[in-house]
């Protein structure tokens, strides 16, 4: 049941590819641990408000955290907000009345944070945005905000797509699936692919909606894609995870992922890579969860009363199916 092509994958995308692969479920556990004062014995410690547990990405961002804390000997109070803004609220203001050195935070959502940075800063707490960005006018709410440039992995994964499609002669038709609803990955990462595949008006994305960064919704939200649009060519996944779903459902609809329907996908954890490598994904842009060195260390800057810079970005690449073949024995996540 193949759906005839208007266009011919550039050869890497052409490439034949045989073996099943089995996705494995990677059970992420979320904890709590924000009970107890700061510490008074001369160490620093570090209020960390995660987003949840919703994704590879995530888990390998927490592990990377929790590490790095204990190498740095940074007494760590972390809290696990399951994927809630208020959630996030209540920890940060629990940490405010704990007096903890350092508060650092991967914002949920973009918006409605002014009021808990307010709070934090009229406490004389530092503050550090870690992987995702807030939309707040006042940037002396924060020190800093390290993280990726998610604009720019949604450009390269459309500037790969044009690629790829340039012989088209009809329409490409695109389906993405969105992070959770609102935040800076979701919304960076459809501005910077909706930019590039602008330039060529065969592309269009036909349906578009929130997988919310997990399997589930990613499995869910393709059932619906596909129940729905009869001809779809290209899936834009905003991570592995959702992309990881949808393979269930695509072939449950008896259609070869990374054939009839080409997969481009954002993060590169193993799981990803693995889909890839086996050709169930065609493309990858990768965004790296091993923030927790450079968090503890600016986070012993702030506290020391340094300046650091404004933004500090993390430094990504792209995989194709060979380079993740490549790249799989060594990846660290
Ligand atoms: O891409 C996704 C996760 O904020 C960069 O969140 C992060 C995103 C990541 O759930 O897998």
């Amino acid at each position: 049941m193949r759906g005839t092509k208007r266009f011919r994958l550039a050869r890497p995308v052409a490439a034949a590819l045989g073996a099943v692969l089995l996705v494995g479920g990677l059970a992420a556990c979320g904890n709590s641990d924000t009970g107890g004062a700061a510490a008074d014995d001369g160490k620093i410690t570090l209020g960390f408000s995660q987003v949840g547990a919703e994704s590879g990405w995530r888990t390998a961002n927490t592990t990377s955290v929790k590490e790095a804390a204990a190498a740095a000997d940074i007494e760590l109070k972390f809290d696990d907000a399951q994927q809630k803004q208020e959630n996030q609220i209540k920890a940060i203001r629990n940490f405010i009345q704990q007096k903890v050195d350092v508060i650092a935070f991967s914002p949920v959502v973009e918006s409605g944070w002014d009021t808990v940075l307010k709070e934090a800063k009229d406490a004389d707490i530092p503050v550090i945005l870690t992987d995702r960005a807030v939309d707040s006018a006042d940037k002396t709410l924060y020190k800093t905000f390290l993280g990726s440039d998610f604009v720019k992995e949604g450009r390269l994964s459309g500037e790969w797509l044009l690629e790829q499609t340039k012989s088209a002669t009809g329409p490409v038709n695109i389906v993405e699936l969105q992070g959770t609803t609102g935040s800076a990955p979701a919304n960076d990462r459809k501005k910077g692919f909706a930019e590039a595949i602008a330039a060529n008006p065969n592309l269009s994305i036909v349906a578009s909606q929130s997988g919310d960064f997990t399997r589930a919704g990613g499995k869910q939200v393709m059932e619906q894609f596909l129940k729905a649009n009869p001809k779809i060519d290209v899936l834009f996944a905003h991570n592995d995870d959702m992309g990881l779903g949808a393979l269930e459902a695509i072939t449950a609809a008896g259609k070869v992922p990374g054939k009839d329907i080409i997969i481009i996908t954002i993060d590169a954890v193993r799981d990803g890579m693995q889909a890839l490598a086996d050709g169930k994904f065609n493309f990858i842009a990768e965004c790296s969860p091993l923030l927790g060195p450079q968090l503890m260390d600016l986070a012993k800057k702030v506290h020391a009363g340094e300046t650091v810079p404004p933004r500090i970005e993390t430094e990504e690449t792209t995989f194709t199916q060979e380079q993740a073949k490549e790249a799989l024995p060594n990846r660290k996540y």
